[in-house]
């Protein structure tokens, strides 16, 4: 069977568009003004740097080669999600005044089996990694719970592989959707997940070699918790001494979203308490 290990860029690229295609179309309808205004700011962007640069035709033609690349290995979603999300998040949520939230990232997948709270992720028998029981309580700005509400969430196993963007892992390994309870609490059990490296293998890796640069995030849970009324909050949490707290890639990392679990009282791995307050729906 395939294992998980031979994951290749390619491959989850292809997937990420895929998932992107069926779940993210994009609203039409955005004005000719407003496109040509941002469309002309960024190929000014482009031929500033050009100029300001004086880039050479082998430059140009390295360049060239490299897009219709990152075409090829699907890997338009894990470009931009790296590289430019966190900026469209920052505008997205400056507005709010409950938990700070952070980029999806492209290996987001809806509609992931639902769970009562007390729950355990999907995972295998024999899933490797630190038992991590994450848990705590969804309420809105002022602190009342929010009954039932929807915490979902997915992450990377103990090698740092997405289950469907990986081979070889069970379907929805380690993704849950979870319901709070009627007092807005949560609990999940899950386990701790690894660094995650950028696809070596494809465009954004051959960039990231060709410039000196690392390929790391700091291991990290992706959740999206909503209540209705209340405005989705998509986050991500990260571990207190992870080594690239300070250098993400994907540059995500913010120091409300740093969990610092403790040892369990029974020894069954780790705990930890993170609560969640809504903003309500405009
Ligand atoms: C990830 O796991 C991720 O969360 C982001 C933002 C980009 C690439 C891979
Ligand atoms: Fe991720």
């Amino acid at each position: 069977m395939t294992q998980e290990t031979e994951a290749t860029a390619a491959a989850s690229g292809t997937r990420a568009t895929e998932r992107f295609r069926e779940h993210k179309q994009a609203a039409a309808g955005t004005s000719p003004e407003r496109v040509s205004r941002l469309a002309s700011r960024v190929i000014n962007a482009i031929n500033d740097t050009v100029l300001e640069e004086k880039v050479t035709y082998d430059e140009y033609n390295a360049f060239k080669a490299w897009l219709i690349k990152v075409g090829e290995d699907g890997e338009w979603p894990l470009f931009l999600d790296v590289w430019v999300e966190h900026s469209v998040e920052q505008v997205a949520n400056e507005h709010r005044h409950g938990t700070k939230g952070t980029i999806e990232g492209p290996y987001y997948v809806p509609n992931a089996p639902e769970l009562a709270s007390p729950a355990t992720l999907p995972m295998r028998p024999d899933e490797p990694g630190t038992p991590l029981l994450f848990q705590g309580r969804v309420t809105n700005v002022d602190g009342e719970p929010l009954a039932g509400a929807h915490v979902e969430i997915w992450h990377a196993d103990h090698l740092g592989f997405y289950s469907q963007y990986a081979p070889g892992l069970p379907e929805w390994n380690l993704r849950g959707t979870v319901i709070a309870d009627a007092d807005g609490y949560y609990q999940i059990n899950t386990i701790q997940p690894a660094p995650y490296q950028i696809p070596t293998d494809g465009a954004c890796g051959q960039l990231i070699a060709a410039a000196g640069w690392h390929a790391w995030r700091p291991a990290h849970l992706h959740l999206k918790v909503s209540a209705p009324g209340y405005e989705q909050l998509t986050s991500q949490l990260y571990f207190q001494g992870d080594a690239h707290l300070s250098d993400d890639i994907a540059s995500a990392v913010k120091p409300e979203l740093i969990l610092d679990p403790t040892p369990r009282a029974d020894g069954a791995g780790k705990e930890v308490t993170y609560n969640f307050a809504l903003d309500p729906a405009e």
